[in-house]
């Protein structure tokens, strides 16, 4: 009986210790664990990003915050990753980018949105 009971109450802790590490790995995945974030904007009428050299460590999931504060719309593309996302008027768009090696990536606005399309333009820069 005695021995059963011990039996009870190793399971128990193993248990318990098993939803703690559970909880720990849950908690860095739904937290963003290595995610980066960065925050841009495109203020008004300046055909711009702000920054337009961004710069991020290598091998970690970055996560732009990027803020229109224009009255249209832009796109944030990065041809070398693939992306390209419509980034509406006076709302924040949020784009993750995946793990980087060291270089550079330009990036553009991906729509036609005015006069200075052609130069709203930038780079990140992976080190
Ligand atoms: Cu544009």
């Amino acid at each position: 009986m005695e021995n059963s009971s011990s039996v009870s109450k190793i399971a128990i802790v193993i248990v318990v210790v098993g939803v703690l590490i559970a909880a720990f790995f849950g908690y860095r995945y739904v937290s963003g664990g290595d995610v980066v974030d960065v925050t841009m904007r495109v203020k008004k009428m300046t055909w711009r990003w702000d920054p337009d050299n961004v710069v991020v460590p290598a091998n970690k999931k970055i996560r732009i915050h990027i803020f229109n504060e224009d009255d249209f719309l832009h796109g944030f593309g990065v041809a070398a990753l693939g992306i390209d996302a419509e980034t509406p008027p006076l709302k924040e768009t949020v784009v993750t980018l995946p793990p980087m090696q060291p270089g550079e990536y330009p990036f553009h606005c991906s729509v036609i949105c005015g006069e200075g399309h052609a130069t709203q333009e930038g780079k990140i820069v992976v080190q």
